[in-house]
């Protein structure tokens, strides 16, 4: 019922985890493995391994999350590593997430991929909010353009870019316009609203260590936002490029409201640092439940159906 075609390949469903959560070692990539999730991502990587912001970097908070871990992963190769045996053994694509500090190395990141055997689905990340004194690339726009335009003169594998959540209509427009000028096979709408401050009441404290508090917001705070930027990217982008949702799904109803909007893979951060791999069989199961009451008997038959009030 929840069978979902991305690319060339039919996943039993289309629940991920999103980069970042539960997939920064092999052992947490092997228990999305033997979860429910329909697909896998890997923490976005650099060349070499960083050890990320000092602790506390993440804090559950009751309608969300907040984070500043600073891309902490264990550099390319590992994740590589991972990859090719993980292609040995599994028909399904395995989606690569990479995320360069600088264009230079972007683009090598994407050369040692290039270079490589893998076969899977690579996601260069252009958001991360939490590394200091390194903004958030997809809100520069022209240098957005220069390092797609860099990349696909020598990429060929399938891409997809993992963008931040965007608040203006114009912003959409412009965006849009310079995505639609590229052989991307997705976007992934959103990575988490940046720079977000939480404070605990009773200390008056802030609740992670880096940048004075502030940090990326995840959960259910972000699903308003995370709606708009998928329709706001369906409605834009050219049919060849897909909508991963990703942003405050928590239950089989946001996962379905993602799906109206029209994304096709759907990515689950905050919920999955809560609860563990297990939430991917409750996701699925309460989202075949509002189909079977509304009468669909698959996803296709509603994507990107989302009624408008005339
Ligand atoms: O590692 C992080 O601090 C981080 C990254 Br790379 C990202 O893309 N999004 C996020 O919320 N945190």
């Amino acid at each position: 019922m929840l069978k979902t075609t991305f690319l060339d390949y039919t996943y039993a469903n289309p629940l991920m985890n999103a980069s970042g959560v539960h997939c920064m070692t092999m052992e947490e990539l092997d228990q999305l493995v033997d979860s429910k999730a329909g697909a896998l991502i890997t923490k976005s990587a650099t060349m070499a391994a960083r050890a990320g912001n000092p602790e506390p970097r993440y804090s559950d908070v009751p309608l969300g999350s907040i984070n500043s871990m600073g891309l902490p992963n264990h550099g390319i190769d590992y994740y590589l590593d991972y990859a090719l045996n993980y292609q040995k053994n599994q028909q399904a694509p395995l989606f690569f997430s990479v995320a360069g500090t600088s264009v230079q190395e972007n683009l090598q990141l994407l050369q040692k991929i290039q270079e490589s055997e893998f076969n899977g689905i690579t996601e260069l990340n252009l958001s991360c909010p939490n590394v200091p004194g390194k903004p958030q690339v997809a809100y520069d726009f022209p240098l957005t353009e220069e390092i797609l335009t860099k990349v696909f003169s020598f990429f060929t594998k399938p891409l997809g870019v993992k963008l931040p959540p965007y608040f203006d209509m114009a912003h959409f427009d412009q965006m849009a316009a310079i995505l639609n000028k590229f052989p991307l096979v997705y976007v992934n709408s959103i990575n988490s609203i940046g720079n977000g401050l939480y404070i605990d009441e009773q200390s008056d404290e802030v609740v992670i260590r880096p940048k004075g508090g502030f940090g990326g917001i995840g959960g259910e705070y972000v699903k308003p936002t995370a709606l708009a930027n998928v329709r706001g990217f369906y409605t834009r982008l050219n049919p060849e490029i897909k909508i991963i949702g990703t942003g405050g799904i928590l239950t089989g109803q946001d996962a379905y409201e993602h799906l109206l909007c029209g994304a096709t893979m759907l990515q689950i951060g905050t919920q999955l640092h809560k609860e563990g791999p297990a939430i991917f069989e409750r996701i699925n199961n309460e989202l075949e439940e509002i189909m079977k009451k509304k009468g669909y008997q698959t996803i296709d038959e509603f994507r990107g159906k989302l009624k408008t009030i005339d």
